[in-house]
């Protein structure tokens, strides 16, 4: 297949925009995973980007035409996007995506809200989005749909008449049979699913965990012995893969060693002058574990004494989700547990814990990746987590530890490098920090640079040219994967 150009199909546009006054709009690019990892890809194939331009309120004409052109001109790919009403994102995303699939996906089933009337809405926003594919792409383009909020999109595609080559990469982890067999919609979700071309995950126990619900569900099997799987099915042949994502780390590692970053370097370290700097930076979710991770922090002050007057930690927390009532709640745990932490051990001239709520700039965060000796990387459940990647990437004196959850899908590729922790594991996590704060210069190096190795040469181009590979009917190739169970 060579396709004359791939167009990406993702909720959200990778712009944010905002209504200053009537007529007048801004831009900037939007943070995430998605987001970061796509820009080279559309860049580099000459494509285009189909999304929810995330407004409540719809520009107007003039104004739409120019947002884009900005767009354009600043990304380096045309935009296209879906219009999307109030009330449809409120039962499609709030409802559907992040109500149902988003918990059901992590493993979190008691925080799933199996409301019946949100399932319409999330198939008539899929259906928008079949519609803005038909009408703004070709035969010849290849459409690659991203993340659970579309799983429906080529049974949709199909319905309407339209023939596209299409692709599917889930970006959150997959749940074992046991989880998924709850879920209300489970026979229409994997029956969709099925109806993409390729579809992708980020690692081995994903790609097992959908082969086995399709194979108990819906008494398909799978045959293929190398890393493309097959299916067959009324409709034809699906391959499924593991693609685990990651980063453009040459472009990290250079802009973490600019002039600008370095001297944000210097002004961190001279902030916080003889502490070793542990830091935490996550989006607000309860998947990222973040008050887990500040009560083992809390359990390390107490059994290490030691650490005490020599350690800080600094956790970013990226706004998100944030008209939500459990996040709302999650950030008053995580405020609340800030506020014990330091009430009890803050002394004269040290605080153990800095707390920052809000979205920083690059330079900023490229500085703290570089300055901090220590990652503290522990959610319950990540499809990948890519933060793990940029420490590493920006590690560029090699002397960083990586904490990293046994439960993150990065820890199939870092396990030889980092320290590997269970997240639930209180005791266990305080463990390793007390490892990671005791760690001598030679294991420190030895460990960063084989993360350093394995990050460099599964950058995130390898993983756009495995997927894109992937969809060549005779492709027997696809990235080699471990498949990763945590051990004694
Ligand atoms: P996310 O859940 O968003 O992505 P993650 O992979 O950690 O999680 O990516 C977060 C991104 O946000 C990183 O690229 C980081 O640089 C950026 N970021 C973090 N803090 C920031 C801050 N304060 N200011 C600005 N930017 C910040 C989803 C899945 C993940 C999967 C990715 C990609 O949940 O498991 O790794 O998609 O597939």
């Amino acid at each position: 297949m060579s396709p004359k150009s791939v167009v990406i199909v993702s909720n959200r546009l990778p712009i944010i925009v905002e209504k200053v006054k009537k007529g007048q709009w801004v831009t900037r690019s939007s943070a995430g995973g998605l987001v970061t990892a796509m820009g080279p890809v559309l860049r580099n194939h000459g494509g285009k980007w189909i999304g929810w331009l995330g407004t409540q309120e719809m520009p107007d004409k003039a104004s739409l035409k120019s947002i884009l052109s900005r767009s354009v001109e600043e990304l380096g790919y045309t935009l296209i996007p879906v219009n999307i009403t109030e009330e449809e994102i409120e039962k499609y995303y709030h409802g559907f995506s992040n109500e149902i699939l988003w918990p059901l996906l992590h493993d979190f089933l008691s925080n799933c809200n199996f409301d019946p009337q949100y399932a319409n809405t999330y198939r008539k926003v899929n259906r928008k989005f079949a519609q803005a594919i038909a009408e703004g792409t070709s035969e010849d383009d290849y459409i690659w749909v991203q993340d659970y909020l579309l799983s429906l999109v080529a049974r949709e595609l199909r319905e309407i008449g339209v023939k596209r080559q299409t692709g599917f990469f889930l970006h959150t982890p997959f749940p074992p049979l046991d989880i998924f067999i709850k879920l209300p919609w489970r026979f229409e979700i994997l029956e969709a699913t099925l109806e993409y071309d390729l579809l992708g995950f980020q690692t081995e126990r994903d790609t097992k965990n959908f082969l086995r619900c399709v194979h108990y569900l819906l008494k398909l099997k799978s045959t293929g012995r190398r890393n493309i799987k097959k299916i067959v099915t009324k409709k034809g042949e699906v391959r499924i893969g593991t693609f685990p994502i990651s980063i453009d780390f040459k472009e990290f590692a250079k802009s973490a060693a600019t002039e600008e970053v370095t001297k944000k370097v210097r002004i961190i370290r001279r902030n916080h002058e003889n502490r070793q700097l542990i830091l935490g930076v996550d989006r607000l979710d309860y998947t990222k574990g973040i008050p887990h991770r500040l009560r083992a922090f809390a359990e390390a002050l107490a059994h290490y004494p030691e650490m005490r007057g020599k350690t800080e930690l600094i956790q970013l927390v990226v706004p998100s989700r944030v008209n939500v009532d459990s996040y709302q709640e999650l950030k008053q745990e995580i405020e609340a547990l800030v506020g014990e932490i330091n009430g009890q051990y803050t002394e004269e001239g040290w605080t153990p814990v800095h707390y920052m709520f809000r979205s920083i700039s690059r330079t900023e965060l490229l500085a703290y990746y570089r300055a901090c000796e220590t990652a503290f990387v522990t959610p319950l459940k990540d499809g990948m987590n890519l933060v793990a990647k940029e420490y590493c990437a920006c590690n560029i004196d090699g002397n960083g530890v990586l904490i990293l959850s046994e439960f993150a899908g990065a820890a199939a590729e870092l396990q030889r490098g980092a320290l590997l922790v269970n997240p639930y594991d209180i005791e266990g996590v305080s463990l390793s920090i007390h490892q990671a704060f005791s760690m001598g210069l030679d294991e420190r190096r030895e460990r960063m640079k084989k993360l350093r190795r394995s990050i460099s040469r599964n950058d995130i181009f390898h993983w756009v040219n495995s997927f894109l590979g992937a969809s060549v009917k005779n492709f027997n190739g696809g990235p080699e994967v471990d498949f990763f169970v945590p051990m004694l």
